[in-house]
């Protein structure tokens, strides 16, 4: 496995050795790894070898051989859609390798394929999947906040975006920030939103070169450390949904922890595509060792 972090975001791309999911779509062979390898996740990801905030991504052979590679991303919980930052770090990861060189390179991913541009600095342009919003001003009662106002967007995830927060957007803050976010995902959930596993609250950005700055609560509860490529997509469709932002145009986008990614959106036959760019570094190369002792070898939680 090689690790990365994107914008502080960690990504474990298992690179060999990984479960036997057979020759199907992506979004086939997540449901063979779901169904008969969770296990495998669970030990790549969760503690004692991992921790809350990995995302692991899955290297597949793709599909289709026009395409270069394939990917399943997946938390300490379950599975992704697809992943913004993890695209990118599989895309440093693969030119780390020696796989791919700079360029444009598709990637399959179970809800479609994605473009991935390695650029001759190492950055990387994510030219995701179709963004939309679903829906918009979404009144929701969330104890004990009251009421909060949001949309329902799709990015690669499904997301509730809301500018309403009850402290500021800052590291000092986690904690607030994700026992809030938890409770309005508990509203959405059984308020007739079962999808919407990533919540994401907005402010103003600290940097004066960047737009907004916001706090994104992942599905098993851990924060994105990055902007969250797929909820700075959803952010990214309902800007141009209202008008607030123009084809082509750059929003720069920081995390929590005052990292950026710069988004825009360029619009073919009325799909908004978004267009994510930022930088991964490698962090380290090992070996998992799975040793039949190991009380916990498939990760605490883990069976
Ligand atoms: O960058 O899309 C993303 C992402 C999703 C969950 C964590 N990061």
């Amino acid at each position: 496995m090689i690790d990365s972090h994107t914008a502080g975001e960690p990504t474990r791309v298992v690179v060999a050795g990984g479960p036997r999911l057979g020759s199907g779509s992506m979004r086939q062979r997540l449901e063979v790894f779901r169904r008969d390898f969770d296990h495998i996740r669970s030990a790549i990801v969760n503690e004692p070898r991992g921790s809350d905030a990995v995302v692991g991504a899955l290297l597949c052979a793709p599909e289709d051989p026009k395409n270069s590679a394939g990917v399943i991303f997946f938390n300490n919980v379950g599975y992704l859609h697809m992943c913004g930052h993890g695209t990118i770090g599989l895309t440093v990861t693969l030119a780390h390798m020696g796989l791919i060189q700079p360029g444009i390179h598709s990637i399959e991913t179970p809800v479609g394929v994605v473009h991935a541009e390695l650029h001759d600095g190492g950055e990387v342009t994510v030219n995701n999947v179709p963004g939309y919003r679903k829906a918009a001003n979404v009144e929701l009662e969330v104890p004990p906040y009251g009421t909060v106002t949001g949309d329902v967007a799709w990015g690669g995830n499904w997301f509730f975006l809301t500018y309403n927060r009850p402290v500021e957007i800052c590291f000092a803050n986690l904690e607030p920030l994700t026992q809030y976010c938890w409770a309005v995902r508990q509203a959405l959930n059984s308020g007739g939103y079962p999808e919407i596993d990533h919540i994401e609250v907005y402010g103003p950005a600290i940097s004066p070169a960047a737009n907004s700055r916001n706090f994104v609560l992942c599905p098993g509860k851990a924060y994105d450390r990055s902007p969250c490529g797929t909820g700075t997509s959803a952010k990214l469709a309902c800007l141009y949904a209202d008008g607030k932002l123009r084809e082509g145009e750059i929003w720069r986008q920081e995390s929590v922890i005052g990292s950026t990614f710069d988004g825009w959106v360029t619009v073919l036959d009325g799909q908004i595509h978004p267009h994510i760019r930022g930088a991964a570094f490698i962090s380290a190369e090992a070996d998992l060792i799975l040793d039949e002792r190991d009380p916990f070898r498939w990760g605490i939680g883990g069976t």
